[in-house]
């Protein structure tokens, strides 16, 4: 296959503790990349994700199922893993044969004991990862918590790429740090059409402290990012993703972004990031065979 296309393909995985909303992403990523026209859910055995008789009964995956789509120019491969701690097993096989993952955390519990093993996993492979914090409906929903939580239990630095707009249940949308924009996701279409709205002016001083920090982890990956900032410079948005792409790669840095996957709200966002920030097979050693 010729390097260009090679370029704009995405071979990822879906990792968590259970129930953190791994198959309602994927079948929230399958709907909107227009793979499937209506959208079932895990609890009424009817994610598409979750296909065997046992998985749609007991609302839990088991086994790893993979699927492709397309969003914009890019082609996913991607697949659903399993959280129960019983399919370990089909973790560490996705992992090995995966490019970049996914890592999903419920914004309610955070770092859960199957989120730090399946990170160990994804360590060892040193598969670079992006993460989604899930569930901001969720009373008790708390996204600085979780970030917290993965600087301490994952000893791993989190860079956050969102802001949340409205509070548990009308949690509405999200302030996007890199582009300076908000989004909001309607209840109406599924979530499908985004309305592009200026950032609410109580918000604006979050806002720029927060991607302070986000421009700060990029220069540690582009030197005249560096400069500008110590100058005080402006930096547009489009120099930052290829700079944070560089500490993914490297598994220095995870990128977050904020969602509801069952109230159907940041997953476009999400497609984003996978392709901006996530590995091509290019981006990849080749595998060693065992002889
Ligand atoms: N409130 C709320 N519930 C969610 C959200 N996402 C998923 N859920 C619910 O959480 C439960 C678990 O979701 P799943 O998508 O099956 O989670 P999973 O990570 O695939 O679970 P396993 O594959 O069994 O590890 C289901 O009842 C979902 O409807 C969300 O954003 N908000
Ligand atoms: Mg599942």
């Amino acid at each position: 296959m010729a390097s260009s296309a090679l370029k704009n393909i995405r071979n990822f995985g879906i990792i968590s503790h259970i129930d953190a909303g791994k198959t309602t992403v994927s079948e929230r990523i399958l709907f909107y990349t227009g793979e499937i026209h209506k959208m079932g859910e895990v609890h009424d055995g009817m994610a598409v994700m979750d296909w065997m008789e046992q998985e749609q009964t007991r609302g839990i995956t088991i086994t790893a199922t993979a699927t492709n789509c397309s969003w914009n120019d890019y082609n996913f491969n991607l697949i659903d893993t399993p959280g129960h701690i019983d399919f370990t097993i089909e973790v560490e096989r996705s992992l090995r044969a995966l490019d970049g993952a996914v890592a999903i955390f419920s914004a309610v519990e955070g770092v859960q004991p199957q989120t730090e093993s399946v990170w160990r996993q994804a360590d060892r492979y040193q598969v670079p990862r992006i993460c989604l914090i899930n569930k901001m409906d969720r009373i008790g929903a708390d996204h600085q918590q979780v970030l917290d939580a993965i600087e301490k239990k994952l000893a791993a630095q989190p860079v956050l790429l969102q802001l949340p707009i409205g509070h548990e249940e009308d949690f509405s949308g999200v302030i996007d740090l890199i582009e300076e924009k908000a989004y909001l996701f309607q209840d109406e279409d599924q979530g499908k059409m985004l309305i592009e709205s200026d950032i609410p002016s109580n918000k604006l001083e979050e806002v720029q402290k927060q991607r302070e920090k986000l421009i700060e982890a990029a220069a540690d990956y582009d030197d005249l990012i560096l400069d500008d900032f110590l100058e005080g410079r402006q930096i547009e948005p489009q120099r930052l993703m290829p700079a944070l792409r560089q500490g993914v790669l490297a598994c220095q840095l995870y990128p977050v972004l904020l969602g509801s996957a069952l109230k159907n709200k940041g997953i476009q966002p999400l497609l984003d990031a996978i392709c901006g920030l996530l590995p091509s097979p290019l981006d990849i050693p080749a595998s060693e065979a065992l002889s």
